[in-house]
C-alpha cells in the first residue's frame, strides 16, 4: 500500500458479454466500490458494443470506473482479479473470446508500467472506442501519460457511433 496520504486516480475498464452482461457490469461496479483502501469516484454510462475479436459472440456491455486508491498497481490488479473470479468468469481458449466479466486496469495516475503481469496504460487503450468514449465521459480533458488527449485519440478512430444504454433498457 502507498503511504497514508498518497492516493492515485485509476481508471478500470469493465466488459461482459455472457450471463446477463448488464447485471454483471452493475454488480462489478458495486464490488469495485468495496475495494480495500479505495473509493469509487465516478462511473461512465454503460454501452452496448459490437465484439472486437472473433465474430459470432454476443455484443458486449462496456463501461469505465474511476477510483481513488492507495493500493499499489499489482495490489489493485489482484483486487480486480478477485472480482473477476467472483463472477465465475468463464473463458474459452481463444483470444478475445466471450467472457462473463473482464476488468482491465486502463490507467494508474500518470504511471507507465511494464512488467510480467501488468502493462499500463492498457495495451489496447488507443484503438478501442468502447474504452476511450467512457473515459471521456468521466473526464473530457483526460490525457494519457504521454500527454495525448483521449479526445484526440477518439477523433482518430474510424467513424462509428457508440450509444449509451437507455435507462429503461438497463433492467436486463
Ligand atoms: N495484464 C497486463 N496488463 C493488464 C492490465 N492493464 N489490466 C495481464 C488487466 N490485466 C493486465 O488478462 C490476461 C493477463 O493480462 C492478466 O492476468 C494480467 O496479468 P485476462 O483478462 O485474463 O485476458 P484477456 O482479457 O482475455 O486478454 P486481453 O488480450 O487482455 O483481452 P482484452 O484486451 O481485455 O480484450 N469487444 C468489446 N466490444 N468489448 C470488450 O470489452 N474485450 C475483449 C478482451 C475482446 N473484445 C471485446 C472486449
Ligand atoms: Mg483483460
Amino acid at each position: 500500500m502507498l503511504s497514508d496520504h498518497t492516493y492515485v486516480l485509476a481508471y478500470v475498464g469493465l466488459g461482459s458479454n455472457l450471463l446477463s452482461p448488464v447485471r454483471q457490469v452493475r454488480q462489478a461496479i458495486a464490488e469495485l466500490a468495496q475495494l480495500t483502501s479505495s473509493r469509487l469516484l465516478a462511473v461512465s454510462p454503460l454501452y452496448r458494443t459490437p465484439p472486437m475479436g472473433p465474430a459470432g459472440q454476443p455484443d458486449y456491455i462496456n463501461a469505465v470506473a474511476a477510483i481513488e486508491t492507495r493500493l499499489r498497481p499489482l495490489e489493485l490488479l489482484d483486487g480486480l482479479k478477485e472480482i473477476e473470479q467472483a463472477h465465475q468468469r468463464t473463458r474459452g481458449p481463444e483470444r478475445w473470446g466471450p467472457r462473463t466479466l473482464d476488468l482491465d486496469l486502463l490507467l494508474f495516475g500518470t504511471e507507465e508500467i511494464h512488467n510480467e503481469r501488468l502493462t499500463v496504460p492498457h495495451a489496447g487503450i488507443r484503438e478501442r472506442r468502447f474504452v476511450l468514449q467512457p473515459l471521456l465521459d468521466i473526464d473530457a480533458l483526460l490525457r494519457l501519460p504521454d500527454g495525448v488527449p483521449v479526445e484526440r485519440l477518439l477523433a482518430m478512430l474510424p467513424e462509428e457511433t457508440l450509444l449509451p444504454l437507455e435507462e429503461e433498457t438497463v433492467s436486463e
